[in-house]
């Protein structure tokens, strides 16, 4: 069976983007993968953080992703695997500086002042690479925005068998989803709903309840035009083919199919039937979440029997890229 590994960071509740760019695969590919989930907190403290609320944000996203139907043996959190912070430094030196200063995730977040921030998220993609070939994984579901970090992995991958002389580590393959797999913000269709985006309103996160899901979808930037009536018309229209796409992926639907319905219209009815459905697919996850929340004790027992299985699999295989490097165990 293939082995599937991704991860998510718990930096804040997961959103309507994590949700369909990733969450969704995940929870549909336990059937027939060998899938290992984590919540990638080493990753999270790339940027500055809080220590109560990465705790808290990590239970909550746990919670979220057991709603969203993660089985709990397949879960647990990066930092109580010591078999990614090892492999994480061996690729620090496998990779090179080129290879990261092409890497447009960390010019997005670090912005024009680059020397302030930190030699953590500089290297991100380097303990990306090893959170998913410490498992020997080949496949990976992600959204869009994590295709560059991906390639990047097999690079390290590659020149380390090279370098060490073996076909250790696999190739790896990104499953990106052909539909939303780049959710927008819904107050600016040009930039990616995120976690991190200072205004609540530019995302759904999993937590929200039906009336704030209404208010969001309400207050959604559009233009003024009636929606088009094929894909074509949405061009240079950022905000009405984001708001098109989400409702194409929650109804399991293709775009034209949903401009067929809705074409021709204002966005008036169209935002209210993308909340109905927002809400009646969401709202149970966000139910079974605020359940899950009641027992923390129970999170934490989940995520350490996830961490047990996760110590099992990838132990071996570190321990045998630590043997190639040279490193005396
Ligand atoms: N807007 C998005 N559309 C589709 N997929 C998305 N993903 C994230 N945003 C979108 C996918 O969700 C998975 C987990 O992402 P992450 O939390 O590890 O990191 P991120 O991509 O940096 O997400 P955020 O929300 O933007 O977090 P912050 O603000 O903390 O940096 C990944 O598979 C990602 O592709």
């Amino acid at each position: 069976m293939q082995r599937v590994f991704s991860g998510i960071q718990p930096t804040g509740i997961p959103h309507l983007g994590n949700y369909l760019g990733a969450l969704r695969n995940w929870a549909a590919m336990q059937a027939d993968h060998d899938c290992v989930f984590c919540l990638v907190d080493m990753h999270s403290i790339t940027m500055p953080w809080n220590p109560e609320d990465l705790r808290r944000q990590t239970l909550g996203s746990a919670a979220c992703l057991l709603a969203t139907g993660i089985e709990p043996t397949r879960l647990y959190n990066q930092s109580a695997v010591s078999a990614h912070a090892r492999l994480g430094w061996i690729f620090n030196c496998v990779s090179r500086l080129g290879w990261l200063n092409r890497m447009t995730q960390f010019k997005d977040k670090a912005g024009k002042n680059r020397e302030n921030h930190s030699a953590g998220l500089y290297v991100y993609p380097n303990l990306m690479a090893a959170d998913i070939l410490a498992f020997h994984a080949t496949r990976v579901p992600v959204g869009d925005d994590q295709k560059q970090h991906i390639e990047l992995a097999n690079d390290i991958a590659q020149k380390f068998n090279h370098d060490m002389g073996t076909e250790f580590f696999p190739q790896i393959e990104a499953f990106i989803p052909p539909a939303a797999a780049r959710v927008m913000s819904l107050r600016d269709g040009t930039k990616k709903m995120s976690k991190s985006d200072p205004s609540e309103q530019s995302r759904i996160v999993l937590t929200d309840t039906p009336d704030e899901i209404a208010l969001k979808i309400r207050r959604a930037k559009t233009d003024s035009d009636a929606l088009p009536s094929d894909v074509e018309g949405l061009e240079d229209r950022a905000e009405a083919r984001n708001l098109v796409a989400i409702y194409a992926a929650m109804s399991d639907e293709t775009m034209s199919d949903v401009l067929a319905r809705f074409g021709g219209q204002g966005f008036g009815p169209f935002k209210n039937a993308l909340a109905d459905l927002l809400v009646e697919k969401l709202g149970p996850v966000a139910t079974e979440t605020a359940r899950l929340m009641q027992n923390e004790d129970h999170i934490i027992s989940v995520l350490r029997a996830g961490a047990d299985r996760a110590r099992e699999i990838s132990e071996p295989i570190v321990q045998e890229a630590e043997r190639l490097v040279g490193f005396i165990r």
